[in-house]
């Protein structure tokens, strides 16, 4: 009887995909020659349990369940019945800590469960469906099973899966994309590409990460189908009630990771492809970059530019045109006769000097980087052997073959003349890979895959990553135990332990604006969080206003830098006069005195996986109205932004999640779940703290530790109710924080009209240099009698102008109490 079933559901759908296949093939040359069938699993005729590991088989094609930890689980399916070797570019190690698991076979199905999550495979028709243990909701479900269709030309598989997309179900992540947040009811497609001046839902754009979240039924669940070649995603576009992920080849596997909250999902997505690691601080100053600055007096007035205007700034970049002709590693000398010097002279004004390098690499026999690749034979072939060519910047070209160990340790090795020079960050470029006239490699380019072989289709997408991998782990060789700062155009999940990324060519346009808002967020939530835009748009020409509220956003954009192309008018802060220089400054010093908030949310992404920024659908992922809001979000947990992003506007509305919320500028307190039409003049972009938040903050600087810190601002916006809040502090630019030499200190607030009292509790090893607090006190509802720190009363407080409360206190007091008159 279930055999009977089973046979007709797979007719039906056979018959359904043969028509739509055999059009598309009668159109296609190379695969005309054998009609081409999508061949589903049947049914489970098989199963056998090896340690964490779950085989069920039709007889034929196998598929393997295995179980990662509590909340993860692996599926990958075998077409006739052989895996594909487990590597992943992505994922270093796949199994994690599980507490228990069982297996346990029912009339209808097989369910395997963990303490929290159930792996249901039906028996008739090996459809395979995950459900929350505690709710018994199904969070995800096969709508048919998985199928594949033997590819011709390559060899392998075109590997599909098909999910049932609920009615009200949501879609989010998915890394590098353009258009809306929510994603359902679009298709994307993923394969690195150099999008010069993208548009308004192009697709694809630099990066794969092949990971996103659904939402339904106020839960969440994600899916990160680890396959590196041309993969695409349907989210209920060709079919409202299905979401289907597939592949040009290598294997269908991927992994469920079970919510119920997004932000569990994007923690648990982050335990599996890793953090970033803690940035050098300098990194999340204000950096200030062009296509190019040159010749060295260029750049000099540029930095000088910005201690003359005090507008703090950390870095400058060197792109394409520092290099002699194009070749990387290499100075032009006539715009650079002496950049040991120049590099030099920048750091004693506090500007750290970055610079860009390509793959490309210029074929010229009297090139040592060129000589030393060719000779150990380190660039990439095409499949019949010859040299995989093309032109870039530097003309003719060949290109290393990052996927290759010794190719990596070489490359790696290659900075050490810049290092040596002083420069203090890499910015690799055009990795996708971009090749000018074809865009990329052609397909049949081969690649070592860290010996696990492939061609460009398997490499292409991964390409990127490995080059930014091999530039990151040559550094931390270089550099001893400092903490290296690169950024990447492409990457794969993953990238985020080697790079940040900013989101490419973008335009000087309020769309653009709008557009990178989004994209931030997005990337925020698909692990890779250390991200930001072309401050002023790439190409185009802002005017002031476009330029400021840019500023604005960037100011809260992990990664901050201004960039733009080299046919443009000036760019920097004060190109546009006043009003807007100095707007531009106030907003830039605000990210200065905001660092010590904006390290500890570095911080508690590195640690814990927390993603930096946070959309309002992931802060309410209940209130499906959200899962449509795209503007609003937070920095971390405490700091609401909500940027301008309307040409001319004054105000705006801004919604506001759970909670009290302090207007960061007038300090009025609002409640949450509500829209509230907000001033917006130029000067101000809209800002919100979370009531109860302990925010720290640092004197101005015009550039990271230009001054030593006497005393730690606590600004604490009162509540009365208990809010957590903590501040990282350590080197700022070491690992010792591998070794707990860093500090984390957990403060609570908790006030109840008529007292308040703030704890803190310290761990780690690190000792800073102040040994001063100094509070300010926002929206204190009485007024103060007695303040008492660890028992002891203090005497010296006031109110200043603002109606603040300011006093003082030793950084290692435990308990402050506040009473009320
Ligand atoms: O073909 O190095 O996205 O940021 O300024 C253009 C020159 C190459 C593209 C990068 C851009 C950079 C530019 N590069």
């Amino acid at each position: 009887m279930a055999d009977e079933i089973n046979k007709d559901h797979i007719e039906e759908i056979k018959s359904e995909h043969i028509e739509e296949e055999i059009i598309q093939h009668l159109n296609n040359p190379v695969t005309n020659l054998k009609p081409i069938v999508k061949e589903y699993l049947t049914d489970v005729k098989k199963v056998k349990k090896e340690g964490n590991k779950f085989y069920f088989s039709d007889g034929n094609a196998k598929v393997e369940v295995r179980v990662v930890s509590d909340e993860i689980i692996r599926v990958r399916l075998a077409p006739h019945g052989v895996f594909l070797d487990d590597f992943s570019y992505a994922v270093p190690q796949v199994d994690q800590k599980v507490t228990t698991f069982s297996l346990k076979e029912n009339d209808d199905d097989y369910t395997i469960s963990t303490n929290t999550v159930t792996c249901k495979v039906n028996k008739a028709d090996f459809l395979i469906s995950f459900s929350d243990n505690l709710t018994g909701l199904e969070m995800s479900k096969d709508a048919s099973a998985m199928h594949w269709e033997e590819n011709v030309e390559f060899g392998g598989y075109y590997v599909y899966a098909t999910k049932e997309c609920l009615p009200e179900e949501n879609f989010f992540g998915l890394g590098d994309k353009s258009g809306n947040m929510n994603l359902r009811g679009r298709k994307f497609q993923n394969w690195n590409t150099d999008a010069y001046s993208f548009g308004w839902d192009q697709d694809p754009l630099y990066r794969t990460i092949p990971f996103y979240i659904g939402v339904h039924e106020a839960a969440a669940y994600g899916i990160f189908f680890d396959n590196t070649f041309r993969s695409y995603f349907d989210f209920g576009k060709e079919n409202y009630e299905k979401t289907s992920f597939w592949a040009d080849g290598g294997e269908l596997q991927y992994y469920y990771i079970h919510g119920p909250h997004m932000m569990d999902v994007v923690k648990r997505y982050q335990t599996l492809t890793g953090t970033h690691q803690l940035p050098p601080k300098w990194a999340l100053g204000f950096h200030q970059c062009r296509w190019s600055y040159y010749p060295e007096k260029k750049v000099r007035e540029i930095a000088e530019g910005f201690r003359q205007r005090q507008i703090p700034c950390d870095a400058i970049y060197l792109d394409i045109d520092y290099m002699d002709g194009y070749r990387c590693f290499t100075w032009n000398k006539k715009y650079f006769p002496d950049p040991k010097k120049m590099i030099k002279d920048l750091a004693n004004i506090g500007m750290k000097t970055v610079v860009m390098i390509d793959p490309g690499i210029k074929v010229d026999d009297n090139y040592w980087v060129f000589k030393e690749g060719k000779e150990n034979n380190y660039f990439c072939r095409r499949s019949d052997d010859y040299f995989m060519e093309g032109h870039v910047w530097p003309g003719r070209c060949q290109f290393p073959d990052f996927t290759n160990p010794t190719v990596r340790e070489w490359w790696g090795g290659l900075y050490k003349e810049l290092i040596d020079l002083g420069v203090a960050g890499f910015w690799n470029d055009m990795n996708e890979p971009a090749v000018f006239g074809a865009g990329t490699f052609p397909n049949d380019v081969r690649h070592n895959y860290d010996g696990y072989r492939g061609s460009h289709r398997k490499a292409h997408n991964i390409y990127g990553m490995q080059m930014v991998r091999s530039t990151y782990d040559g550094l931390k060789k270089l550099m001893r135990n400092k903490r290296p700062f690169t950024i990447t155009r492409a990457g794969y999940s993953g990238v985020q332990r080697y790079a940040c990324v900013w989101t490419g060519d973008n335009v000087a346009t309020w769309e653009h604006l709008k557009l990178g808002n989004i994209q931030c967020q997005r990337m925020s939530i698909s692990g890779v969080p250390f991200v930001g835009t072309d401050i002023g748009g790439f190409s185009g020409e802002p005017d002031g206003e476009l330029f400021t509220r840019w500023i604005q956003l960037g100011t809260f954009s992990p990664f901050m830098r201004a960039h733009s192309a080299g046919d443009t008018s000036e760019r920097e802060p004060w190109s546009f006069g006043e009003p807007f220089t100095s707007i531009n400054r106030k907003f830039i010093e605000l990210r200065y005195q905001l660092m010590p908030y904006i390290y500890s949310v570095f911080w508690e992404h590195h640690r814990y996986g927390f993603p930096i920024l946070r959309p309002l659908a992931m802060l309410e992922q209940e209130y499906v109205s959200n899962h449509y809001r795209q503007d609003e979000f937070t920095f971390g947990d405490k700091i609401l932004v909500c940027p301008v992003l309307e040409q001319g506007a004054t105000s705006r509305l801004v919604y506001l999640p759970k909670g009290q919320w302090y207007n960061f500028w007038t300090h009025e307190l609002l409640n949450g779940e509500n829209e509230y039409d907000v001033q917006a003049p130029l000067e101000d972009m809209p800002l919100f703290v979370r009531a109860g938040s302990v925010v720290p903050e640092y004197p101005v600087m015009q550039y990271v530790g230009e001054k030593p810190i006497d005393e730690v601002w606590l600004n604490i916006y009162y509540a009365g109710y208990e809010v957590n809040s903590f501040m990282f502090e350590d080197h700022g630019d070491t690992f010792a924080y591998e070794q707990d030499i860093y500090l984390e200190k957990k403060f609570s607030v908790k006030g109840d009209g008529k007292n308040l009292v703030i704890q803190q509790v310290i761990e780690g090893l690190y000792t800073p240099n102040y040994e001063l607090y100094d509070y300010n006190v926002i929206g204190l509802p009485f007024e103060v009698s007695k303040i008492f720190v660890d028992d002891k009363e203090i005497t010296e407080f006031n109110i200043d102008d603002r109606k603040r409360l300011r006093f003082k206190s030793n950084k290692n007091f435990m308990h402050i109490k506040v009473i009320g008159a």
